[in-house]
C-alpha cells in the first residue's frame, strides 16, 4: 500500500455518508465530510511549506478540525506532534526546538504569547480555536477536496510523542506507522469493534490513550465517536445513554461513581468501558460493576509501546490486574539489575517486545540505547508479576514518576526547576494519594542556610515556568531530606509522611 496508516484508517472510508464524530447539538460529520476536510487540511499545510517528513507541533483544543490536523499529517506524510493544552510558552519552546517542527499550530488565544516561541525555533505559526476557526481554517477553505496521498513506509514516522525523563529532559517518542497501525488492528479485534461502535470520547487528543487508542481503533473499524472537548460529567452522563463504549483513566471512573446519576439503568445497553494510564484501584472496579453490572477492561500501555496487556473481553476481567499480553506482543519480566529473566511469579522489570514498540527517542541515541534493547525489547520502567493463569499485575514503578489523572509528572523536572529557585538548597518532589486524581504531586523544600525561600513567589513563578498538573499542589519547608546511608533521598519515607494531605472524602 502506498500510505498504510492512511489508506487503512482514513482513505478506506471516503465516499461514505456514515457518522465519523457526533459533535453535541445534533451535529455530525460524515466520514466523507471529514476527509474532504482533511484533503483541504494537507493542502494547506503543504502550502505553507511543510514537506514528508517536516514535522507538526500542535497546542490546539481538541476540535473535529483538530482530529483533521493529525488525518492531514498522515495524508501528507507529515510527522504529527500533539502537545498537552496546559503546556506553558517556555515548555513548549523546547518541544519546538527540539523536534526542529516546521510549523507550530496554536489556539488564537495562545498566539501573541507563541509568537515569540515560534520566531526563536525558526518555525512558520498558524492558529486553530476551539470551533475550528484560525488562520489554518482560513488557509484551507477553497482548497480541493481530494489530496494526493504521500506514500509512506510502515517504517516511516507518523507521530512524535514526547514523554518527559527520568533526567528531567523530556524524550521523543518516534512512533512509526506500524506501530500505529498494528496496535489499532489488535485493539480492534481484541475489544470487538465495529461500525455500529458508538465510542464515548471525552479524553484529550494530544496523548496515545485519546488519539490513538480511542480513535484508531474506531477509525479501523468505521464506527463513530461522540466527540467531547473535555470529561465534563455532566455531558458525559447526557451522552452515556447513545454510547455502546468507553475509554476513560481511572479519574473518569471514581467521578462517575460519585455522581448519584450512574445507575444500572443508564448504562445497560454498553458493551464496554476501558481504563488505562494509571492504575484502576481494585476497589474502583468492584464498586462500578456492583452499581453498573459492567466490569471495567484494564489494559496497560506506554507512549513508547503503544497499549501492551489487556484484560480479555470474554473471560475472566481480574481487578488490580492489566490481563494478558496483546497477540503479537511479546512480554517478559527481568531482574533491573542484570538484566536475567526472572522465574515466573517474581516480581521484576517489564519489558516488551513487538510491532508495536517505537522506533527510539528522537535525536537521542543514547537515550534509546538506555531502554531499548538491541533484541528489540523496551524497558518499560514499571514492576510488575505474571500469575499462574498468566494474567501481569503492576505492583510499581521504577522510574521516577507521578501519575495525577492521567498524566506523567517527571519529579526530577519540577526538582530542576525548583532547585533553581531563591532560597531553595534542595528539594524532593514525590506523588501523594489523591481522591480524585489517583496521586499529586507535593514539594519537600530545604532552605539555603540562613534563608527562608518566598514560597508565594515561587508558586507564582511556577504558573508561568510549569504545566499546572505538573505543578506542586504543596510547597513544604524542611529542615533537611531523609537520606539513606549512600546519600540518596528516601523517597519512601516522605511519601509515607505525607500520604494523608489529601485524605479521601
Ligand atoms: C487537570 N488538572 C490537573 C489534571 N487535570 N491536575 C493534575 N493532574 C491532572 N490530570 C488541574 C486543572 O488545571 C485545574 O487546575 C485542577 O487541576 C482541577 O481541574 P478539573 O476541572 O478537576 O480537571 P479536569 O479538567 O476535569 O481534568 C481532570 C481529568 C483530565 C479529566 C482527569 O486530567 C483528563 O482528561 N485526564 C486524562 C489524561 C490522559 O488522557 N492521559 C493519557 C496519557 P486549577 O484548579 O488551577 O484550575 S498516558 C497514555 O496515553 C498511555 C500510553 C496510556 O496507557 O494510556
Ligand atoms: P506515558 O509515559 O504517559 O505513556 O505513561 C505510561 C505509564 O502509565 C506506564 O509506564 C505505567 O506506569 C502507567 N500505566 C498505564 N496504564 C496503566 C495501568 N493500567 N495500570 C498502571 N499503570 C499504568
Amino acid at each position: 500500500m502506498a500510505n498504510p496508516l492512511f489508506d487503512t484508517l482514513f482513505a478506506r472510508h471516503a465516499g461514505s455518508a456514515a457518522p465519523f464524530l457526533h459533535l453535541g447539538g445534533g451535529r455530525s460529520l460524515s466520514y466523507d465530510a471529514f476527509l474532504r476536510r482533511t484533503a483541504q487540511l494537507a493542502h494547506a499545510l503543504r502550502d505553507a511549506g511543510l514537506a514528508p517528513g517536516d514535522r507538526l507541533a500542535a497546542q490546539v483544543p481538541k476540535s473535529a478540525e483538530a482530529l483533521a490536523v493529525y488525518a492531514a499529517c498522515v495524508q501528507a506524510g507529515i510527522v504529527f506532534l500533539p502537545l498537552n493544552t496546559a503546556y506553558t510558552p517556555d515548555e513548549v519552546a523546547y518541544f519546538v526546538t527540539d523536534s526542529g517542527a516546521g510549523l507550530l499550530l496554536c489556539d488564537p488565544a495562545q498566539e501573541d504569547r507563541l509568537r515569540p516561541v515560534a520566531e526563536g525555533a525558526g518555525a512558520a505559526l498558524m492558529t486553530l480555536d476551539a470551533e475550528g476557526g484560525g488562520s489554518l481554517s482560513a488557509a484551507a477553505r477553497g482548497q480541493p477536496e481530494t489530496f494526493g496521498t504521500v506514500p509512506r513506509d510502515a517504517g516511516d514516522l507518523a507521530a512524535l510523542l514526547y514523554t518527559s525523563g527520568t533526567t528531567g529532559r523530556s524524550k521523543g517518542a518516534m512512533l512509526t506507522q506500524d506501530n500505529l497501525l498494528s496496535n489499532a488492528r489488535v485493539l480492534a479485534e481484541y475489544w470487538r469493534f465495529t461500525d455500529r461502535d458508538v465510542l464515548l470520547h471525552a479524553l484529550p487528543i494530544f496523548h496515545t490513550h485519546g488519539l490513538f487508542v480511542a480513535t484508531n481503533t474506531v477509525l479501523m473499524t468505521g464506527g463513530a465517536m461522540i466527540w467531547q472537548p473535555r470529561f465534563d460529567i455532566d455531558a458525559v452522563i447526557a451522552a452515556l445513554p447513545e454510547a455502546t463504549a468507553m475509554m476513560g483513566v481511572p479519574t473518569f471512573y471514581t467521578r462517575l461513581l460519585d455522581d448519584p446519576r450512574l445507575t444500572r439503568e443508564l448504562v445497560a445497553h454498553m458493551r464496554l468501558f476501558t481504563s488505562g494510564s494509571a492504575p484502576l484501584l481494585a476497589e474502583t472496579h468492584e464498586a462500578f460493576a456492583a452499581r453498573t453490572g459492567h466490569r471495567i477492561l484494564e489494559r496497560y500501555g506506554m507512549t513508547e509501546t503503544n497499549m501492551t496487556t489487556s484484560n480479555p473481553y470474554e473471560g475472566d476481567r481480574r481487578a488490580g490486574t492489566v490481563g494478558f499480553p496483546l497477540p503479537g506482543v511479546e512480554l517478559r519480566i527481568t531482574d533491573p539489575e542484570t538484566g536475567a529473566e526472572v522465574p515466573q511469579g517474581e516480581v521484576g522489570m517489564l519489558e516488551v517486545r513487538g510491532p508495536n514498540v517505537f522506533r527510539g527517542y528522537w535525536d537521542m541515541p543514547e537515550k534509546t540505547a538506555e531502554e531499548l534493547r538491541e533484541n528489540g525489547y523496551f524497558i518499560t520502567g514499571d514492576l510488575g508479576m505474571i500469575d499462574a493463569r498468566g494474567y501481569v499485575t503492576i505492583v510499581g514503578r521504577i522510574k521516577d514518576v507521578v501519575i495525577s489523572g492521567g498524566y506523567n509528572i517527571y519529579p526530577k523536572e519540577v526538582e530542576m526547576w525548583l532547585d533553581e529557585q531563591p532560597g531553595v538548597l534542595e528539594s524532593a518532589v514525590v506523588g501523594v494519594p489523591h481522591p480524585d486524581l489517583g496521586e499529586v504531586p507535593v514539594a519537600i523544600l530545604v532552605p539555603q542556610a540562613g534563608g527562608v525561600p518566598d514560597m508565594q513567589a515561587i508558586s507564582a513563578a511556577a504558573e508561568r515556568a510549569l504545566a499546572r498538573f505538573k505543578r506542586p499542589r504543596r510547597l513544604i519547608l524542611v529542615d533537611a531530606l531523609p537520606r539513606n546511608t549512600m546519600g540518596k533521598v528516601q523517597k519512601n519515607a516522605l511519601r509515607a509522611e505525607y500520604a494523608g494531605l489529601f485524605a479521601a472524602r
